[in-house]
């Protein structure tokens, strides 16, 4: 098994590429920056999408330690980018009464369903009971998707039919959990953006079920962000945000992107950690969320 560096280098390559490759153009025979030279790692930054406000905070950094090499730059960005990264909560909560409950929300397509089967077979790989809840109802579809992941990954599913309450599919799901002794329930949600307040209504609904079956769940809720979206996840966060609290993010499609620089400016602007990472379509491309790993990944070829 390659180690989390090796395998975030090769998620991570087209964005690596985006910047590295224009860097090696950036600086002067002489050494020297110019004017020409910080408005073109501007742009290079801004094209990877990490954002105005790091992009300037970066330049700014970069010019304060009077660069005079490539190697200088890549030094001075990446510390400052792993200093902005460092998130202080943990990934999962550590001190919590089973079972674990994470919801799971986000717009529609942005990889939900997928990062939830993730999630499932890494804590079945820990030996754990884990329920699925399909709580997106609102197409037949959904809930097949997710049974087949349970299937697949070897977990238990919670359904109703096609249209039925979200809200009492969580009931459901948590009272199993609870009285099967799982150690996840893991619950899925529709992401249906058109029907904007109906969707965080229905959020809401189904928050205040896990609450009162135990007042201190879910321990856990978790945005989906898609990272090839660029800047509109920064607004998808804040308009979930306002609906309910938010303990996480799973970046999602990092690996097909050349703007995975996004991760930063989530990081920097939205005060909700980066958890884990999506890598890929099968249920082993999750990688949890390391500010080093990830910054030494985005600015070092591969050998
Ligand atoms: N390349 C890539 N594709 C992903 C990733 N996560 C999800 N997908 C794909 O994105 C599409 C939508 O995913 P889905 O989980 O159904 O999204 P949902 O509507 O939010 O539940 C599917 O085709 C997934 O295979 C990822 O990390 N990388
Ligand atoms: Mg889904």
């Amino acid at each position: 098994m390659p180690d989390l560096w090796s395998r975030l280098n090769s998620s991570l390559s087209k964005t690596r590429t985006a910047l590295i490759e224009r860097f090696q153009t950036l600086l002067p025979r002489d050494g020297r920056m110019k004017e020409e030279t910080w408005e073109e790692l501007e742009e290079i930054l801004l094209t990877a999408d990490v954002g105005p406000t790091v992009t300037e905070d970066l330049i700014q950094t970069i010019k304060a330690e009077r660069v005079s090499s490539l190697d200088d730059i890549r030094t001075a960005l990446a510390a400052r980018l792993e200093e902005i990264m460092r998130a202080e909560l943990p990934r999962v909560p550590t001190h919590f009464t089973p079972p674990l409950v994470i919801l799971v929300v986000g717009v529609n397509g942005v990889g939900k369903t997928t990062s939830i089967a993730k999630l499932a077979r890494k804590f079945r790989q820990d030996g754990q009971r884990v329920i699925l809840a399909a709580c997106d109802t609102f197409r037949a579809a959904a809930v097949e998707q997710l049974s087949v992941w349970a299937n697949r990954v070897g977990a238990e599913l919670i359904a109703h039919q096609e249209g039925s309450d979200p809200a009492a599919v969580a009931y459901d799901a948590v009272q199993a959990a609870i009285a099967r002794r799982a150690g996840v329930l893991i619950l899925d949600t529709a992401g249906r953006l058109q029907t904007k307040t109906n969707l965080m209504q229905e959020l809401l609904k189904i928050r205040r079920v896990l609450g009162k079956a135990r007042p201190d769940l879910p321990q856990e809720t978790l945005l989906v962000l898609d990272a090839t979206t660029g800047q509109n996840a920064l607004s998808q966060t804040r308009l979930f945000q306002e609906a309910v609290p938010l303990t996480g993010i799973i970046l999602a499609k990092l690996d097909g992107t050349a703007k995975g620089g996004i991760a930063v400016a989530i990081q920097k602007e939205l005060g909700v950690p980066i958890k884990w990472l999506g890598t890929g379509e099968g249920f082993d491309d999750l990688e949890s969320f390391e500010a080093g790993a990830f910054v030494s990944a985005l600015l070092t070829e591969k050998e």
